[in-house]
């Protein structure tokens, strides 16, 4: 039996108001009755446990005016799944009560930003009354558990996935009636009960997990000393960065597809601050191998190790890959087995993982189809010819599919009837959404935390530059002769790491005004951390900083090796030196000669690059050199799809 340890004298504010809070009940209730348009700093605190930041849009900030505040309301979402009910509801109150877009976030929610104070409550029922919720999508405790997004029905490994992931979020859901008395008036939404046996499991008291005579048996009064963060996969398949979570599951079948139990990782977390080398990025570690019987107990036993011993004095190193940091695994496992009441058997072997965006359109394996929609930066809006939010309204309005919400800020539509895919692809081409390969790579495989105006935290730009930065990416590297390289890009407002740019290829993590620190040397697919490159780039010498970096790796590379292996094995080292003594190209100028090209080509010509939205002078010169590089003898070969790699 496990004592649970006398808390330090000295602990953080935020312990202090989920003390006073009452279950998550105040100051929340009764500010929320008051007619202001903002809560007090107590109250944000718990707010968050219950799905809402409040925020401001800075771009409105006027120096000695009160702020232009607006909440920002999350969805739990396990796995990502939304049933088109929730979907047409969520596309709804954007359009009344938020800005107008959804967002599709990192860990397949959905985020309506702008919703007023005085609106807060309708938009939060109105979810909840169209099976959705908002509830621990925020706040120190379990977050929203992932999964691979793939509705596969003839995978039995990705439907325990998902079930698992459904099962973990209800065992690690709060169980205070805060939520639906502030909410809904205290009526308890027609939601499924968890299954007996996660009920069962929640029940069981194994040696200290739960806190007695508690609303919160699991949590107890002072919930978790930070987010905690939880993934369910298969052996294979990393869509959901597994590496950057607390804890992930690896769901293991035996010969006959049945479930036999869990590979654990556990540790893992990316949130760190500029100059302060005791925060870090950390990749999850190997815990072991789990029965299907003991999962639950097992995730409970990690879950009461972080309560009891996570730091709750200082909130910066409180997440729990700190604890594994600073104990290590033989000793973080010992505590764990403590609770856990036996030993943790041994890790079991697991083939390579890969990265999959599911993007496209597939058979889901009993004959009808799945489609996964690219959304760049998860951004789901109508904006000139551009017009996803209509198109998905329409797609669901017309056929009510239900929906998983990808971690790469995509989303994949399932149960598609064949016949209704023309139909379906008819409303996408009419409302100018372009299919996954019609989209530069680099904007495919690339993501953007929100950042300005809305993030409070943000120090620069980020889902708002990011489309101009990759363009800029891609003419260096047409430049360098690398037309058709790609790898991951990932770019975040400030070092929390929301769009997980420690995992990228090349990250860009902002520092001060217009600069970013440059991250390289993870992998395509995310199982190994990038470093710190470069302090403080100014978004002006974005060029001058690639092009020395793209042209080494064409230099140098190995046959078909991505550029973060590459800058993984190369070294900073050597890419400095290369950098120090590195001639820029000369730039071409204007284009200067005319040449003539028959009546239909050039119909053909303007035609195309008015859809691609480029210069035609631009579009003949790339075609002319392409032509020219084709009669060359063949260089090894430069592109890698990060799905196919590692
Ligand atoms: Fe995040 C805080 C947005 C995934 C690490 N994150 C925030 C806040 C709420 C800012 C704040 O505290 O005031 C951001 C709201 C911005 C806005 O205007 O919407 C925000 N985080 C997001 C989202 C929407 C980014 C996105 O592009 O989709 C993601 C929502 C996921 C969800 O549905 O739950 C999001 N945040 C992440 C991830 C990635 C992940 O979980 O897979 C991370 C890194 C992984 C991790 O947790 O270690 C992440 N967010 C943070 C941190 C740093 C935590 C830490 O351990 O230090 C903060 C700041 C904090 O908690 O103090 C933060
Ligand atoms: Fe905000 Fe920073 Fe997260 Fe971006 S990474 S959303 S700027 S907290």
């Amino acid at each position: 039996m496990v004592t649970t340890p006398v808390s330090e004298p000295k602990v953080s504010k935020v312990e202090g108001i989920k003390e006073r809070s009452h279950g998550l009940r105040e100051p929340v209730a009764t500010e929320l009755l008051q007619d202001t348009t903002h809560f007090s700093e107590d109250a944000i605190q718990i707010l968050k446990f219950h799905g809402s930041y409040q925020q401001d849009n800075r771009d409105n900030r006027v120096k000695g005016q009160e702020k232009d505040y607006q909440f920002m309301l999350r969805t739990r979402n396990p796995g990502g799944f939304v049933p088109p009910e929730l979907y047409l509801a969520l596309d709804r109150l954007s359009e009344t009560y938020g800005n107008h877009t959804l967002r599709v976030t990192t860990r397949q929610g959905f985020q309506i930003h702008g919703i007023l104070k005085k609106n807060l409550k309708t938009v939060v029922a109105d979810i909840v009354n169209h099976m959705g919720s908002t509830l621990g999508a925020c706040g120190d405790i379990n977050r929203n558990v992932m999964a691979p997004p793939a509705p596969y029905k003839n995978r039995q490994d990705y439907l325990y996935a998902q079930e698992y992931a459904d099962n973990i979020a209800d065992l690690l859901a709060p169980r205070t009636g805060a939520y639906y008395e502030i909410w809904l008036d205290g009526e308890k939404a027609i939601t499924a009960e968890p299954k007996p046996e996660v009920l069962e499991a929640l029940q069981r008291n194994g040696n200290g997990t739960l806190i007695a005579d508690n609303e919160e048996p699991l949590y107890g009064t002072h919930y978790m000393p930070r987010k905690f963060k939880c993934c369910v996969t298969v052996p294979g398949d990393n869509s959901v960065d597994l590496f950057s979570q607390d804890v992930s599951l690896v769901v293991l079948t035996n010969a006959q597809g049945e479930l036999e139990g869990f590979n654990v990782y556990a540790g893992g977390g990316l949130g760190r601050t500029h100059n302060k080398e005791e925060t870090f990025a950390r990749v999850a570690d190997p815990i072991g191998y789990v029965d299907k019987a003991d999962v639950y107990d097992l995730v409970k036993a990690i879950l009461a190790t972080q309560r009891d011993y996570g730091d709750r004095a200082n909130r910066r190193h409180a997440r729990m890959k700190y604890l594994l940091h600073d104990w290590g695994v033989e000793k973080f496992r010992a505590k764990v087995e403590e609770y856990f009441g036996q030993p943790i058997k041994p890790f079991r072997p697991l083939p390579e993982f890969k990265y999959f965006d599911y993007l496209g359109w597939h058979e889901q394996g009993d004959g009808k189809l799945f489609l996964g929609i690219s959304i760049e930066n998860g951004r789901v809006k109508d904006e000139g010819s551009f017009q996803l939010k209509t198109a998905l309204r329409e797609i669901e309005q017309k056929f009510m599919l239900p929906m998983r919400l990808t971690a790469s800020q995509n989303l994949v539509i399932y149960e598609i009837d064949p016949a209704n895919q023309a139909e379906i692809q008819e409303i996408l081409d009419r409302c100018g959404i372009r299919k996954e390969t019609e989209i530069d790579p680099l904007v495919r495989y690339s993501m953007a935390c929100p950042a300005l105006p809305t993030c409070g935290l943000a120090i620069t730009e980020s889902e708002r530059t990011l489309p101009s930065i990759l363009d800029r990416i891609r003419a260096v590297l047409v430049k360098v002769g690398l037309r058709n390289e790609h790898f991951i890009v990932r770019m975040t407002g400030c070092p929390n790491g929301c769009a997980r740019p420690y995992l990228a290829e090349l990250g860009f993590v902002g520092q001060s005004p217009e600069a970013y620190q440059i991250w390289l040397g993870a992998c395509p697919n995310q199982t190994r951390l990038a470093e710190p490159y470069l302090d403080n780039m100014p978004i002006a010498d974005l060029e001058t900083t690639l092009e020395p970096l793209f042209m080494c790796f064409k230099k140098n590379r190995k046959r078909n090796e991505s550029f973060g292996n590459f800058c993984n094995r190369f070294g900073f080292d050597a890419l400095r030196e290369f950098a120090a003594t590195y001639e820029p190209i000369v730039s071409r100028g204007k284009a200067r000669y005319r040449v003539g090209i028959y009546d239909d080509l050039y119909g053909k010509l303007k035609a195309n690059a008015a859809e691609q939205g480029k210069p035609m002078t631009e579009l003949v010169n790339a075609l002319i050199e392409d032509y020219l590089k084709s009669q060359e003898p063949q260089e090894p070969q430069e592109s890698q799809d990060p799905q196919e790699s590692n």
